[in-house]
């Protein structure tokens, strides 16, 4: 394949932004070469500026469950932009999302609109805080829940201790009110909070761990964290940003059949645009402004053409329940010709799936840290010249659409068995 369109681009890119990129995993640094700048997408494909074609497996990091510029959610922001793209004002169509997020979880009571995974989670665990009056937060190594100053933090030195900075830029008195757990540790948590119990206001946790790789809990898990927050009166944060909407219409609370007292959801939820959700109990939820003391707010939140875009996938999903054994039974078949081809590690949840360039269990961030992140990079550059778009990095998921056909997974298989026989 030829890339010199992408890279005069790139080349121009980073002269006026930090790495030629907006989100810093886009510019390949783990990965050790150009970034291919995209032109368009439609349904499983994706073309680059060189006219490259690839099958792909970021489905921009998640949004594109129905595949890239489904026709009947082009054709509704179409026709909403004709209305005008933003009033600040309340609408009809944030109601007709805000029911359809209600009714597909089943346990969301009120929830309210934001622009992004990281705003949601940021404004969740300002809620949990409000209601709580507590200021502790524990999250879990390995887990990326945005980058809002409290959680870009990792684990302290000693065990049981507060966390530090994981970023420059972000104060000690910041870090200082995070702790944080190895995940799929029941043992560490219940060590934490018999030590800080009374003062933590949250656990935030990724129910199925997305960003570390694909990890997923081990049985009990989630039900423990469950059953420790009830113990101490701390609330239980999902954060669904990937896998809301995505391991089943309820997300993971449906798929693991644990609730959460919070759940932040974006990606899916906005159908491609940038929305996200924070939500759950009324009673937590009453607290945010205007009806009590929590202050959030945001300019474009829930804005006519993002909620437009949501609401069209939403009921896409709804309707469509086959949808996820669908993608299940499509992103099981390029497990089985991983695991065919490779003594790797696969890890597998739904339509998301990692394979680990190491041996043995993958179910926490050392296990994961011992993948060969080189070889990782040889992999994906090999897939990439070969047609085969896939995340940029190790500590990536894949992620499978309806979009994705028979014919496309069995080319990526086959591109996988050639790789693995080399
Ligand atoms: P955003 O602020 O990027 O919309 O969402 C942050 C976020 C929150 N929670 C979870 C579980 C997430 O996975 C994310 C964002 N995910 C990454 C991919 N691992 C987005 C890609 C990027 O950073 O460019």
């Amino acid at each position: 394949m030829i890339h010199t369109e992408s890279e005069a681009l790139y080349k121009e890119a980073c002269k006026m932004m930090p790495g030629g990129v907006n989100s810093p995993v886009r510019a390949f640094k783990n990965v050790g070469t150009t970034p291919v700048f995209i032109d368009h997408a439609k349904g499983d494909k994706i073309y680059d500026v060189d006219g490259n074609e690839y099958i792909d497996y970021v489905c921009s990091w998640g949004p594109n469950i129905l595949g890239a510029a489904r026709d009947e959610v082009i054709n509704a922001v179409k026709a909403a932009c004709e209305r005008g793209l933003t009033y600040g004002a309340p609408t009809k169509k944030e109601s007709e999302l805000a029911k359809l997020v209600i009714k597909a979880t089943g346990f969301v009571e009120v929830l309210r609109l934001v622009n992004s995974g990281t705003e949601a989670v940021m404004s969740a665990i300002r809620a949990a805080r409000g209601y709580t009056g507590r200021d502790l937060v524990l999250k879990f190594n390995g887990c990326y829940h945005g980058h809002s100053d409290g959680m870009l933090v990792k684990a302290g030195s000693g065990l049981l201790t507060n966390a530090e900075p994981d970023s420059a830029g972000v104060p000690k008195a910041y870090s200082d009110c995070t702790l944080v757990c190895e995940y799929n540790s029941l043992e560490e948590v219940s060590g934490i909070f018999e030590k800080y119990g009374e003062n933590i206001a949250c656990i935030i946790v990724e129910p199925v761990a997305a960003n570390m790789g694909v990890v997923p809990p081990k049985p009990g898990y989630l039900q423990g964290l469950k059953d420790i927050c009830e113990k101490y009166g701390a609330l239980l944060v999902f954060d669904e940003v990937i896998t809301g909407f995505r391991l089943a219409l309820g997300g993971a609370a449906q798929y693991y059949g644990v609730t959460p007292d919070l759940v932040t959801y974006g990606k899916i939820v906005g159908g491609g645009m940038p929305l996200a959700v924070y939500g759950g109990r009324e009673e937590i939820m009453r607290k945010v402004s205007p009806d009590g003391s929590v202050y959030q707010a945001g300019t474009l939140s829930g804005n006519p053409i993002a909620v437009t875009a949501g609401i069209e996938t939403l009921k896409l999903l709804t309707e469509n329940p086959d949808i996820y054994t669908e993608i299940d039974r499509k992103t099981a078949v390029l497990e089985k010709a991983y695991r065919q081809s490779t003594d790797f590690t696969v890890n597998r949840v739904g339509s998301l799936m990692s394979v680990f360039f190491t041996t043995g269990d993958v179910y926490d961030y050392p296990t994961v840290a011992r993948s060969d992140t080189a070889r990782f990079a040889e992999y994906f550059k090999f897939m990439l010249e070969h047609g085969i778009y896939s995340a940029p990095s190790q500590f990536e998921a894949m992620f499978v659409s309806c979009a994705h056909s028979d014919e496309d997974i069995e080319r990526t298989c086959e591109v996988v068995r050639q790789y693995f026989s080399k």
